[in-house]
């Protein structure tokens, strides 16, 4: 039987144990942190198949504000990408008007096996909004099942809660 004390302090590990997961399991962006406005690498890491089964597909969705994305481009894998019509033009480095941007990225071939991770490269603009995390929702497709890597915590909390949390990327002030 659980006492109060008891229950805290699993309760107290379950915590920890959740925080530190997202380091070993989960679909998640490395780096996660970056410079609000600046150009951005950052690679999505897939640390497990669906259940066991070897994944076959990552489906990543570009956040409102993102610019100029680019995947890479990996053997054994078929990238597509579609895009979206932007609400405002925006200029571009080159003196263009960009009228579209990156709406989601599909690398498709593998299969990874689940006793095996890989990473899954994106370079990108990114907004000048400080003290925003951007969600990378990824859908991770498997020989049987799918994981949906979507859920975004509500302000002011954290992804630990979530069962399955998008990947996100903190925009950082740039130095003065
Ligand atoms: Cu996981």
């Amino acid at each position: 039987m659980l006492t109060m004390r008891t229950a805290a302090a699993a309760a107290a590990a379950t915590a920890l144990i959740s925080l530190a997961a997202p380091a070993v399991a989960h679909v998640t962006a490395r780096p996660d942190e970056a410079t609000a406005g600046a150009y951005f690498q950052t690679a999505f890491n897939v640390g497990h198949g669906c259940d066991g089964s070897a994944t076959v597909a990552v489906r990543v969705k570009m956040p409102e504000g993102v610019l100029s994305v680019k995947p890479q481009m990996k053997p054994g894998w078929t990238v597509e990408i579609k895009k979206r019509t932007l609400a405002a033009p925006q200029p571009s480095l080159h003196g263009k008007t960009i009228t579209e941007t990156v709406d989601e990225i599909s690398w498709r071939g593998g299969p990874l096996p689940d006793s095996m991770y890989d990473t899954f490269g994106v370079n990108m603009k990114l907004p000048d909004t400080p003290g925003q995390t951007l969600y990378f929702p990824v859908v991770q497709e498997c020989e049987k099942g799918t994981n949906r890597w979507i859920e975004i915590p509500a302000a002011g909390e954290g992804p630990e809660k979530l069962h399955e949390p998008a990947p996100g990327v903190r925009l950082k002030p740039k130095a003065p």
